[in-house]
């Protein structure tokens, strides 16, 4: 870990940072329950488990005046109708958030409250995308050709509610329609 100020560099077109202390690998295996459709994605997973998306992370102490940063590359396919996407989370300090910096590819960041209120953003090259404290995020590949890349920062302390959304999704799913992107309403919704 670094004791001084430091630089890295981000390739403009996406791909890897040029330094990363973690390497985090999401393989389909990790997303049960996490799409609508389960018989997709059972069919899906017994032609062999894809790498679904990977988080390149630099390691900083987990504490609350550090920013935890990285890049996250999310492949494209699609279970079903639905995209693929992250698993998506609270954080476990519900109060802090979270800034995005889209490298490549194209996508939409799905967010909601506890509250039930939802968000729905367009994701594309040189956009930023702040998601504000409270708010549950999670990214979908809209593109079904190229990777989505797109750096990330949050506060050290925040740490990664999964279980609200493991048990509950978000309101809104991302589905191709007619080859382009659509938000739907989760017909498994609940609030908890
Ligand atoms: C973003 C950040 C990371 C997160 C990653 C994968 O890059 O929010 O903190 O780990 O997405 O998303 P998830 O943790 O929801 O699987
Ligand atoms: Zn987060």
């Amino acid at each position: 870990m670094h004791n001084q100020p430091f630089t890295f560099e981000l390739p403009k077109q996406g791909g890897i940072p040029s330094e990363y202390d973690n390497h985090l690998v999401r393989r389909l295996s990790s997303m049960r329950g996490m799409y609508r459709d389960h018989a997709a994605y059972e069919a899906l997973l017994s032609q062999g488990d894809p790498v679904h998306y990977e988080v390149y992370e630099i390691k900083r102490p987990e504490v609350a005046g550090e920013l935890l940063q990285g890049v996250s590359v999310i492949h494209p396919g699609k279970v079903g109708n639905e995209y693929f996407m992250t698993k998506g989370h609270f954080h476990q300090v519900l109060e802090t958030g979270e800034v995005y910096y889209c490298l490549s590819g194209q996508g939409m960041m799905v967010m909601e409250t506890p509250e039930g209120d939802w968000s729905v953003q367009e994701f594309c090259p040189g956009q930023v995308l702040y998601v504000l404290p409270r708010w549950a995020h999670r990214s979908v590949n809209t593109s079904l050709t190229q990777d989505l890349v797109f750096f990330f920062a949050y506060p050290g302390n925040a740490g990664h509610n999964y279980g609200t959304i493991e048990q509950q999704g978000f309101r809104k799913l991302i589905v191709e329609s007619n080859g382009a992107p659509l938000v739907v309403d989760n017909p498994h919704w609940k609030h908890r």
